[in-house]
This record gives structure tokens, C-alpha cells and sequence, in this order.
């Protein structure tokens, strides 16, 4: 009588890589108004009045704030639009992107 030779099945996990993210940052200038750009925060990046003027008083106050968290193209494609919206009315306003640690 052969012997059984009972081998284990080793599953093997599919992979479901998540993509990388990125962060839009608002960086501080001494030209754009305030106002200017809680409504920019607001129209592009959907927060309330609340959470726009957080973001634009610390960006103001240290220099720099991160405004959200997107998929690369995301990212990109939302910080170009509301700097091009600074560019627009003549103010030097920036959002840039930095991929997340
Ligand atoms: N510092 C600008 C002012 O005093 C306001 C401002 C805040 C501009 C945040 C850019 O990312 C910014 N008018």
C-alpha cells in the first residue's frame, strides 16, 4: 500500500498594493490675501470656512501646512489648479506636493 503523501498548500496572498500618497502643502507668502486664500482652500480642496482659515492661519504662522492627502496624479493635478488660481488674480500664492514617509 503507497503511502499518502499529503502536501500542504501554501496560499499564496494576492497582492493589493495601495498606491502611494502625497501630500499638498500650502506655503506662506506675504502677498496673497487671506481671504483669497481660505476661498481657493474652499473651492479646491472642499473644506468649510472653519477648516480653510485653520489651514491658511497655520500655514500664515509657521510657514507651511499640509492642506490633504491624495494619490500622486490627485496631488499634482489640485495644487497646480489653486496655484494657477493665485497666478490668475497676480499673487504668488503655492501648494506643492512631497510624497508621504
Ligand atoms: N501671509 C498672507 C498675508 O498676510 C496670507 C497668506 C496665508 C498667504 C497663507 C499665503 O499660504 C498662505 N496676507
Amino acid at each position: 500500500m503507497p503511502e499518502t503523501v499529503i502536501k500542504p498548500r501554501v496560499k499564496t496572498q494576492p497582492k493589493t498594493e495601495r498606491p502611494k500618497l502625497y501630500k499638498v502643502i500650502l506655503v506662506n507668502d506675504d502677498f496673497t490675501p487671506r481671504e483669497f486664500v481660505v476661498t481657493v482652500l474652499k473651492g479646491e480642496f472642499k473644506l468649510s470656512e472653519d477648516q480653510a482659515h485653520r489651514v491658511m492661519i497655520t500655514a500664515h504662522t509657521r510657514g507651511v501646512c499640509v492642506v490633504a492627502v491624495f494619490t500622486r496624479d490627485i496631488a499634482e493635478t489640485k495644487a497646480t489648479r489653486a496655484t494657477d488660481a493665485g497666478k490668475a488674480k497676480g499673487y504668488p500664492l503655492l501648494f506643492t506636493t512631497e510624497p508621504e514617509e
